[in-house]
């Protein structure tokens, strides 16, 4: 059994769900490799120590640079906000180590670039945390699209729809600022769709888009850490939002399909309704994660009398169902899906392959978002990939 030891920057909502996941993933899956959570950073020595001790790090420090020189960790897990991913990255991959960093890659597709380009001169393994494809119900949906069961693939639907910031006085983090998030529900959740699209139809060629600011501006939050419209400042202060609260955006790809996209985070009575309906000659296929366990699927060569959406239960045998819980509807949930995220992390490592997704991919993703913030500041289609990829 290999112990790799790994330092993790940020010690928010992300650095839990990561830290859950490196002590789960051993105890489900067997990769070879144990992690020892080492060192973790954060803005402050109260902050980095409440986490450490929270979170089962070792030590830990207020300066993320101590994570990048020492020399005895090998893994950077970086969960921290959008702007920082890039400079805490590139100076990881220059140390030689192996990088998880979280979703989006950066804040738009420059910054991505300079990313992949340190990952791949140093020879590092890199993988960028969209988690969702993930989850068993969408892996077996790539299974059932790559063993032919739908066809060709005529059109996709996604959409991503939460209601934490619908109300307007719900503060102002660092998710509704430029500098800090790069976009608003464009990048932190229409990325994930963009990322499901891309691995289960093929890569987005060009988009069509609308993007909407909806509240203009909120209270100004305390503290580093994003509450999530939770807390409820009680300043009058306000700032500016400068980041999209709303996007629709029309879809051609690569392999010929067409589709949709849809996000905001100003949809009450939506919590974390990430869903996809995929339409192909011979069938279709639905998921929503806010019933995770569930894949719908359509088979046109299904008597007359039979055809129409039946529910397939993830379980023991559906992908990762080997590591998984026995029996389909005992239930899996975010932890599981960011404990097989580590998984395959490890995998990937253990085995010397690629990781997947890789910040090839979180770029392609990035190279989407910006012609989508193109496209609807032009209003005209424009295509997404730059020509020197
Ligand atoms: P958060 O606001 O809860 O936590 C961020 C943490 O980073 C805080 O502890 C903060 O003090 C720390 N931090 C800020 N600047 C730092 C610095 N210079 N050095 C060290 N620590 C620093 O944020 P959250 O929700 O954990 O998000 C982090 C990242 O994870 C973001 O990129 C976000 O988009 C992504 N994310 C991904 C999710 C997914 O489902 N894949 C879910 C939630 C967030
Ligand atoms: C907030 O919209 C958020 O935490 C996103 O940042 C994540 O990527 C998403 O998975 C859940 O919602």
């Amino acid at each position: 059994m290999r112990k790799l030891k790994v330092g993790m920057i940020g010690g928010g909502f992300m650095a839990k769900a990561h830290s859950l996941a490196m002590t789960a993933a051993p105890m489900f899956f067997d990769d070879g490799i144990i992690l020892e959570k080492y060192k973790i950073a954060d803005v402050s020595l109260e902050s980095a120590k409440a986490a450490a001790h929270k979170l089962g790090f070792t030590s830990y420090t207020d300066s993320w640079q101590e994570i990048i020189d020492d020399k005895e960790i090998d893994i950077v897990d970086i969960v921290t906000p959008n702007h920082l991913h890039e400079e805490m990255a590139v100076a990881a991959a220059e140390a030689g180590k192996h990088i998880i960093c979280e979703k989006p890659l950066g804040r738009n597709s420059e910054e991505t670039r300079r990313m992949l380009e340190a990952v791949e001169r140093a020879g590092v393994k890199h993988q960028v945390a969209f988690n969702y494809r993930k989850t068993p119900a969408v892996e077996l949906a790539k299974k059932y699209i790559e063993d032919g069961e739908i066809g060709r693939i005529l059109s996709f639907r996604g959409t991503y729809l939460q209601d934490w910031s619908a109300n307007p006085d719900s503060p102002l983090s660092w998710r509704f600022q430029e500098s800090s998030a790069g976009s608003g529900a464009l990048g932190d959740i229409g990325t994930h769709v963009i990322d499901l699209a891309h691995y289960l139809v093929s890569d987005i060629e060009q988009v069509m888009a609308m993007t909407k600011t909806w509240v203009k501006e909120r209270p100004i939050q305390g503290g580093v850490a994003d509450s999530l419209g939770k807390i409820k400042t009680d300043s009058c202060k306000k700032g500016l939002v400068d980041v999209d609260d709303q996007l629709i955006t029309l879809l051609r790809f690569e392999n010929g399909a067409v589709g949709s996209l849809e996000a905001t985070r100003n949809a009450w009575g939506r919590h974390n309704y990430l869903t996809f309906e995929i339409h192909g000659e011979k069938g279709s296929l639905y998921f929503n994660y806010e019933r995770r366990d569930e894949l719908q699927v359509c088979f046109s060569e299904d008597p007359d009398d039979r055809r129409g959406y039946k529910t397939i239960y993830t379980g023991a045998a559906h992908p990762y169902g080997d590591g998984l819980w026995p029996i389909p509807g005992l239930g899996i949930g975010y932890s599981e899906v960011k404990m097989v995220e580590m998984h395959d992390f490890l995998k990937a490592l253990q085995q010397d392959t690629t990781c997947q997704p890789s910040f090839l991919e979180g770029h392609r993703i990035s190279e989407v978002c910006d012609a989508i913030l193109r496209s609807a500041a032009n209003n005209q289609w424009e295509i997404t990939k730059s020509l020197s990829i």
